[in-house]
Order: structure tokens, then sequence, then C-alpha cells
């Protein structure tokens, strides 16, 4: 009887164990597979302006420019500190939907992301 408890006391922790290593594979692989799309800010606009993804993926905007700018969603799903010369700012699109966006700093210089 105490033996069986000690078995099933070890296998329990060794199971969440392989569960966790196999979900932490998993996401890797996940993570690995589709190249992290990325939006370069250069010259007062965003490149390129629009870009279209599938849902869940993380994009990853980066600052190239001289001088600072922010990543801000017109309709308030996202917004980014000011970012300075080659600072990221990412964001992970779970929703589909269109996403158009702009530089608080510049508001003349707009994007738009496209998930689906
Ligand atoms: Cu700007």
């Amino acid at each position: 009887m105490r033996k069986g408890v000690c078995v099933v006391g070890l296998a329990a922790p060794a199971m969440i164990a392989i569960v966790l290593l196999a979900g932490l594979i998993k996401a890797n692989a996940q993570q690995a597979a589709p190249a992290a799309p990325e939006v370069i800010i250069d010259n007062f606009s965003f490149d390129p302006g629009m870009l279209t993804v599938a849902v869940g993926t993380t994009v990853t905007w980066t600052n190239r420019d001289d001088i600072p700018h922010t990543v801000v969603s017109a309709d308030g799903v996202f917004k980014s500190k000011a970012r300075d010369t080659d600072e990221k700012f990412s964001y992970t699109f779970a929703k589909a939907g269109t996403y158009p966006y702009y530089c608080s700093i510049h508001p003349k210089m707009t994007g738009k992301i496209v998930v689906h």
C-alpha cells in the first residue's frame, strides 16, 4: 500500500515535467516556423506600409531612423512608447482584422497590418 503511494507520488511530477517539456518544445517549434515579420521605420515611413500576417503572428517594428518614433494603433489596440534609434516594439495579433496605425509624434506616418 505504502509502496503504491510512493510510485504514484513520483509518477505525477514526472508526468507533469514531460507534459511541460513537450509544451515547451511545441511552443518553440511554432515560433520558429513563420519568419518573424518586421516593419522597418526609416526616413519618416513604415516599410512595408501594409503587412499581411496570419492570426497569432508577432510583428516587430524596428526604428532605423535617427529620431524617435512611436507605433500607435488607430483603434487603441496597441501603443508603443517613443522608440529611439534601433529600439524595437512588438505586438502579437491574436484576432483577425485590419489594424491601421500611425506615429503619434508624426501623425502623417501611417501603416497597416492585415491579420487573417
Ligand atoms: Cu514618427
